[in-house]
Parts: structure tokens; sequence; C-alpha cells
């Protein structure tokens, strides 16, 4: 959550999406995490996953994260597997504050033809 948004009172926007009360449809969703389409993809595929309890980032997580985030990384390989990408020729990876725009823990999960490179 950005400060303003908690001086707002506005609840952190993955945290509703991971709950499921908008619109976003939910690609995968069970106790611990939930994935969806990033509403801005930068290839074919782009998907977020992210932890249903609110994490704020990377820099915030301890040792006692660490089944989360390889339950998140399987996750993103087993997606992108489901789309025919090659988890190797794919990127997953986290953006570390302050080079993130949501302060919420999410996994980009990105496959495919870049957006850089999309037919017009
Ligand atoms: P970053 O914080 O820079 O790691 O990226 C946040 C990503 O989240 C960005 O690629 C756009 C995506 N995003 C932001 N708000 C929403 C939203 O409301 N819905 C969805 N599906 N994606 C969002």
């Amino acid at each position: 959550m950005t400060i303003i948004d908690r001086i707002l009172c506005r609840p952190c926007i993955f945290c509703v999406i991971a709950d499921g009360s908008t619109p976003t449809r939910l690609i995968y969703k069970d106790d611990e995490i939930a994935a969806f389409n990033d509403i801005n993809p930068a290839a074919e595929t782009h998907i977020l996953i992210v932890p249903i309890d609110h994490v704020k980032s990377v820099k915030t997580m301890t040792t006692d994260h660490i089944p989360l985030l390889e339950k998140m990384h399987q996750k993103g390989i087993d997606l992108l597997k489901e789309r025919g990408h090659d988890p190797e020729q794919s990127r997953l990876g986290f953006h570390v504050p302050p080079f993130n725009t949501v302060d919420h823990l999410h996994l980009h999960v990105v496959g495919g033809v870049m957006k850089s490179n999309f037919r017009k």
C-alpha cells in the first residue's frame, strides 16, 4: 500500500484482486497464493502471482517466507508450461523497492513474444 492509500484508507489493490472481489479473473487461487494477468502485459504471457496474505515486498520477507516463495515460483513455471513457454526462455522475478509500483509482493511471470515485438 502506498502512503496515499493509507491516508485515504484505500485497501491494497492486490489484496482485493486476490480476494476475488474485482472483475479481474483469477487464473489460479488456493489458500496461500493467487495468479492473474498483468493489466499492462510486457509479453504474450504476463502473469502476476501474489500471496493471499499481505506481504509488502521482498524487503519485508523473512526465512519463514521461503516455502511461500518456492510455491509462487513453481506455480509460475507450471503456468508458463501450460501456455507452451519454455521456463528457461522466460522471466520470473520481483521488482525490488523502490523499483516497484504496488506494495504487495508479486512475482512477474513473463513468457512468449515480448510486447515490443507484437505485430500491430
Ligand atoms: P511492479 O510493482 O513494477 O513490479 O509492477 C506492478 C504490476 O502490476 C504492473 O506490471 C501493472 C500491474 N498492475 C497494477 N495494478 C493492477 C491492477 O489493478 N490489475 C492488474 N491485473 N494488474 C495491475
